[in-house]
């Protein structure tokens, strides 16, 4: 059986045997700096924030002047330098950005971690804009938040509106290896009445009672008919590292345009994002581009980000921008200050139990500049497979080891990857390297969003379709819920 400790110690055995990709990081420092830009220091910390009135010891990642992340403008170079200032080996992605495969970010797939007190340079051009974030592909350090935002400014950004990045995050005061320990025992999770091999639940019986559901339905509904999500009991939900019972208040001004960028940087969790009274217009996901949808409400899946434009109301008032945690009420959030108005105390809990997350606003979706139209070159099926009851995740029924043989993809395809989710639990799905596009739901073709990660919800089939147009190297394709990932829910893609 797979365990934790055979992922790790594989990983590491691979990142051993690939010596040449550590040439590739720590370039002489300052060799091709010349006139160009100087390199953005990014160092990697320990750092103490306050949950629930406690203090908790996490990661971070920080300039040297205290600036969480990088925002920074299309057309620059990438040029960074990352600091490993903790205690253990890590090593950081750039979600969605599509860089030389070696500065990628995956241990064991990209090149080795960092070791304690080591750094590694980045440097590559910045193809696209928009709001992007990074992260430690490290073991479970994205838990302890070794994470921050990406934002990559374009011309679609106006100068005449405020931007807000909302940075959504899930903590437990319980050690990540100890949840991972406890998720394969069967402890804590709500475990589905008679799931036993790696058999499809029906997403029908598993969703539509949530759907349905009153607050009495939900407190009779069984186990096995509530959605099947949350496996992890988080202590708290943050929204940029705070939660409700002391949010981060942002001040605004009325009749103000705002664009907010909403990273959904959790581990496990997804939400519906609730803009209360404003409509707000939804214009890119994942940092591209879609055609304008108006709403209240949207939800986003782990490792997502949502662009809201909003206009901030002509009134004094303040504004909760609110994360309803899927298929429970637990919710967290910032606060936007319109004028003078008193900010009032948002309770923890929503009113009623949000419903799991649907593929309804995924399938409305219409990329802004979609892919050239053209006849798949390649089609990878992959079926996404587990087993609940042992907290085994597979690909295609096969948990990852570095044994495992990587997809074959050839430079100037147009690939299909077709993922069907056997199994009880929605997973987002994430592309390395190259943006995708939706493509088909459920046999529905269409010209969906271009994006880095979807949901499968369970018992459905989404496709998505890319250019591969990323050569050469190995790059990882693995479902995001980070203990999914943990478990094998992971493989590659190689050029050949
Ligand atoms: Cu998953």
């Amino acid at each position: 059986m797979l365990t934790r400790r055979t992922v790790i110690t594989g990983a590491l055995a691979a990142s051993a045997s690939f010596p040449s990709i550590a040439q590739a990081q720590n370039p002489p420092a300052g060799g091709q700096d010349g006139n160009a830009l100087p390199r953005t220091i990014l160092q990697l910390q320990r750092r103490n924030i306050g949950v629930n009135g406690k203090p908790a010891s996490v990661y971070g990642i920080r300039q040297p002047d205290g600036t969480l992340g990088i925002t920074t403008d299309v057309g620059k170079p990438f040029r960074v330098r990352v600091e490993n200032g903790i205690d253990e080996p890590s090593l950081i992605h750039w979600h969605g950005l599509t860089p030389p495969w070696q500065q990628d970010g995956v241990p064991g797939i990209s090149g080795p971690p960092i070791p304690p007190g080591g750094n590694a340079d980045y440097d590559f051009p910045l193809r696209f804009g928009g709001t992007f974030w990074m992260h430690s592909h490290q073991g479970l350090q994205e838990q302890l938040l070794m994470a921050a935002p990406l934002i990559i400014r374009d011309q679609r950004d106006r100068p005449d509106q405020q931007e807000i990045v909302v940075m959504l995050a899930d903590f437990s005061f319980t050690p990540p290896d100890q949840i991972f320990t406890e998720l394969k025992k069967g402890g804590g999770i709500a475990q589905p009445a008679a799931q036993g091999g790696a058999t499809p639940v029906s997403a029908k019986a598993s969703t539509a009672g949530m759907a349905k559901g009153s607050m009495a339905g939900m407190a009779k509904a069984s186990a096995a008919a509530k959605p099947d999500v949350n496996d992890v009991k988080y202590d708290a939900f943050l929204a940029n590292d705070r939660t409700l019972a002391d949010p981060e208040i942002i001040k605004v001004e009325p009749g103000e345009r705002v664009l907010l960028r909403i990273i959904n940087s959790s581990s496990m969790s997804a939400y519906h994002i609730e803009l209360g009274a404003i409509e707000g217009e939804l214009i890119a996901v994942d940092g591209f581009a879609v055609v304008p949808v108006k709403a209240r409400n949207f939800p986003i899946a782990v490792a997502q980000r949502l662009d809201i434009r909003l206009v901030i109301p002509r009134m004094p008032a303040s504004h909760p921008i609110l994360a309803v945690l899927e298929g429970d009420r637990k919710q967290t959030g910032v606060i936007l200050a319109a004028g003078n108005a008193p900010v009032a105390r948002i309770p923890e809990l929503a009113k009623m139990p949000s419903t799991a997350l649907t593929l309804d606003l995924e399938s409305r979706l219409r990329a802004v500049r979609p892919l050239i139209p053209r006849k798949a070159d390649r089609v990878h099926t992959i079926n996404l497979t587990g087993d609940m009851a042992k907290y085994i995740w597979s690909l295609n029924n096969v948990a990852w080891t570095p044994s495992v043989p990587p997809l074959p993809i050839a430079n100037g395809e147009r690939v299909e990857l077709v993922m069907v989710n056997r199994t009880g639990m929605p997973h987002p799905m994430h592309l390395h390297g190259h943006e995708f596009q939706v493509v088909e739901i459920d046999g529905k073709r269409f010209s969906g969003a271009v994006r880095d990660t979807v949901l499968v919800p369970p018992g459905r089939r989404v496709v998505i379709a890319f250019d591969a147009n990323n050569p050469p190297g190995t790059w990882a394709f693995h479902c995001h819920l980070l203990y999914h990932l943990n478990a094998g829910m992971f493989t590659t893609f190689r050029y050949v």
